[in-house]
């Protein structure tokens, strides 16, 4: 589902969409095979209504899992949206059967990869320099909590170094 508002949101920070942003060390073990890395969301104006959270996502198991989606105290809803650029024209839809993490393989949420987190339905607006909770629910790893730590407005990630190979699409 696509409102206006969302639409004017996503015009806030597609100037960054297409930039890369580069791993980085924090970590989230959760006792089960799927490891949280690297989480952040850029702040928010005042007043919006949603914001966006980015993560890599490791699966150690042997088993292919789905990322399902999410809740977190500072917002009625968390979905896992994919964003695609058609005519020059940007749009998302949430992944309604969830986002396969390959077994072995690591999944990065991430503005280069077109996936995000939405967290709409905000609560309080989350702040830069502050963390919020977010719990991630997977289909076999169940829920999975990491904290996400809210970087400048615009922000492309902890590691803003735009890579010579960032892909455009
Ligand atoms: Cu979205």
């Amino acid at each position: 589902m696509i409102t206006k508002s969302w639409m004017a949101w996503i015009a806030a920070w597609a100037g960054f969409a297409a930039f890369c942003c580069q791993p980085g060390q924090a970590a989230t073990t959760s006792g089960t095979s799927i490891v949280l890395k690297n989480p952040w969301s850029p702040a928010t104006p005042n007043g919006a209504p949603t914001a966006a959270a980015y993560v890599a996502i490791e699966n150690h198991g042997l088993n292919d899992d789905r990322l399902l989606g999410g809740s977190s105290p500072i917002a009625t809803k968390v979905e896992v949206h994919e964003m695609s650029m058609a005519h020059g024209v940007m749009s998302m839809h949430a992944l309604s059967d969830g986002l396969v993490i390959p077994a072995g393989k690591s999944v990065s949420l991430e503005p280069a990869a077109n996936y995000h987190l939405m967290i709409s339905g905000l609560k309080s607006t989350p702040k830069e320099g502050t963390e919020f909770k977010l719990t991630l629910r997977f289909a076999k790893a169940g829920d999975v909590p990491v904290e996400v730590p809210v970087l400048p407005i615009g922000s492309r990630g902890p590691a803003a170094a735009m890579p010579a190979n960032a892909k455009h699409h």
